[in-house]
Parts: C-alpha cells; sequence; structure tokens
C-alpha cells in the first residue's frame, strides 16, 4: 500500500486496472510512478512498481487473445458470455464488438476454447467471452459465473430448433434464471430489428447492443474530479444505489476517515451541490471529494 499517495495516484490505478491494452497498461503505470510520492517509506513501493514495468515491457504476448485454459480472470466493469450453437456467428460478433481477433469457423466448431476480448463502451471496459459450442462443464462454469448472457440466435437458420437447443443447455448447466439477453445474429436483412438483432458482416445493431448489454447490466458510471480540472477517466462502476460512500472507499480508504463533504456535477439544476457520504449516486454523476 502506498504510504500518503494523493487522488491522483489512484485515478493512475485504476486507469492501470481498466487497461485493455498493453500501451494503456504502460502509460498507467508511468502515470502511478510519477505520482507516487517519493520518500524513505515509498522505496518498496516504487521498486515493485518498477520491477511489474520491467516485466510488463519484456512481455511479448498481448493479453486479449484466446486463452488455452478455461479460467478466465474477470477484467473490465463486468464479464458477458455469449452462448450459442456452431456456426450461430459468436467468433464474428466477438471480433465486432472488441479488440480481438477470434477465428471464424468454416467449419462446425472452429472455437474449442473461450475466447476473450474487451468491449469499449464509453469510457467503460466490459468483457466478452465466447463459449465454445461443445457446452463442457469447464466452459460452461464461466457462463454460470458471469454477469451476463448473451445468447445467439442464428437469423438466417430455424429460430425454433436453435431455441429449443438452447434451453436444453442453460437447463442442463441451471443458467435458467441468470440475466440474459436473446440477440438475433447474422441478421443481415434486418428480419428481426424489433428483436436485438446484429449482424457482424455489415455492422448492423452492434451499437445498439452495446448500449442494450449496458442497460441490462444495470451498472453506474460514478466520475470522480478535482476542483477546476476535468472529469477523471475511466469512472467507478458501481451497483445501482450505490452512495458516494462507495466511491469514496474505492479510491483509497484513508479517504473516508478524511471525508468533508463531495460536490456533485451533473445535468441538473443542482449541479455543483454538496452532498454527504449517503448522497445515493447516479449514472453519469461526477462528485469532487474534498477530504
Ligand atoms: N451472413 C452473415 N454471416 C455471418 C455473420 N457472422 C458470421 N457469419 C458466418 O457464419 C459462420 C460462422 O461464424 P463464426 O463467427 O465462426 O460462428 P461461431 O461458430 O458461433 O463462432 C462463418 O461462415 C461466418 O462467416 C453475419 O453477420 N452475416
Ligand atoms: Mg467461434
Amino acid at each position: 500500500m502506498p504510504v500518503n499517495a494523493g487522488a491522483e495516484y489512484f485515478v493512475a490505478e485504476r486507469k492501470f486496472h481498466a487497461a485493455k491494452t498493453k500501451e494503456e497498461r504502460i502509460a498507467a503505470l508511468e502515470e502511478m510512478i510519477r505520482t507516487l510520492p517519493k520518500h524513505k517509506s515509498s522505496e518498496h513501493q516504487l521498486a515493485q512498481l518498477r520491477k511489474r514495468m520491467a516485466k510488463l515491457k519484456a512481455d511479448k504476448t498481448t493479453k486479449s487473445t484466446a486463452k488455452p485454459k478455461f479460467s478466465i480472470r474477470k477484467e473490465g466493469a463486468a464479464q458477458v458470455c455469449m452462448l450459442g450453437l456452431t456456426q450461430s456467428g459468436k467468433s464474428s460478433l466477438l471480433n465486432s464488438l472488441t479488440n480481438v481477433k477470434a477465428e471464424v469457423g468454416t467449419h462446425e466448431f472452429t472455437t474449442t476454447v473461450p475466447t476473450v476480448g474487451m468491449m469499449k463502451y464509453g469510457d467503460v471496459n466490459i468483457q466478452m467471452v465466447e463459449i465454445p459450442s461443445t457446452f463442457g462443464n469447464d466452459e460452461m462454469n464461466i457462463a454460470q459465473n458471469s454477469d451476463l448472457i448473451l445468447t445467439l440466435v442464428d437469423a438466417t437458420k430455424d429460430i425454433k430448433t436453435q431455441v429449443g437447443e438452447l434451453q436444453k443447455v442453460l437447463k442442463k448447466y441451471r443458467l435458467l434464471g441468470k440475466k440474459k439477453m436473446i440477440v438475433m445474429s447474422k441478421d443481415d436483412n434486418r428480419n428481426f430489428v424489433e428483436k436485438f438483432s446484429v449482424s457482424a458482416n455489415t455492422g448492423e445493431g452492434l451499437e445498439n447492443l452495446k448500449q442494450k448489454i449496458w442497460l441490462e447490466l444495470g451498472l453506474i458510471r460514478v466520475y470522480t474530479k478535482s476542483p477546476n480540472k476535468e472529469k477523471d477517466v475511466p469512472p467507478v462502476v458501481l451497483e445501482p444505489g450505490a452512495t458516494v460512500k462507495e466511491v469514496v472507499k474505492n479510491i483509497h480508504k484513508d479517504f473516508l476517515k478524511n471525508f468533508k463533504f463531495a460536490r456533485l456535477f451533473n445535468d441538473t439544476s443542482f449541479s455543483g451541490i454538496k452532498v454527504g457520504l449517503d448522497y445515493r449516486l447516479k449514472d453519469l454523476d461526477v462528485i469532487e471529494i474534498h477530504a
């Protein structure tokens, strides 16, 4: 734990954890090193950060490629799994929504291990996981632990058969009660626009889907800011109903002890008012913490 680190350090740390590329991670780590107070008791922490930097720079692999093992560390604000029969367009959708380049199948069961990518929604990163259509125990375990499941139904094939098959899988793995969204995939001709329908080929429906995913997750984004400065990016992502206290705690527990008040900025006529720790925040609120 850094000694007497200021808000800038914790903002940098947050950027580090939210980073989706190696470059972003390096930039955030540089900022952490720069903003860490330099004195005797922070020497150890500084050495650790520099070690981490050296390791990161030496790492030739990038993070968001197919992972050969089945345990996937949750990264970003939430984890969303894509489930569907083979050839339903999961890899193609993953490629369209994220920075990843998953192999698209010309034959069945191309994807044999879960594939992970980061999807950007505004200032927030959401982790997307393609679950292979072999529906093995380990892979389905990931779906069980995810925050939302997208079930892909191929718009070019018989809908009823697919939905029936998918229902069986969901039931077998006790996923019927989980938060889910049906997505009609490969809908190049826009026959299912009244549902959540997308085409990875034409790009239609992708932005809409991103927004629907965010709404379905039901989370809120709260930005922090310093006086007379722009808001800090990325925001803190919280459960709905979260209060100022949660944000303050998220920055650092020492901030809670010294908390005086916060100023709330949003697009209402109350923008700029003072609020206390118990104030309930809304999506896109900006708070300036005075401690
Ligand atoms: N027409 C059309 N074909 C698609 C679309 N998305 C994927 N495909 C095709 O569907 C097949 C299976 O795609 P893939 O993404 O590998 O499906 P997965 O097995 O569910 O991962 C491939 O031949 C893709 O080119 C789409 O939006 N429109
Ligand atoms: Mg695939």
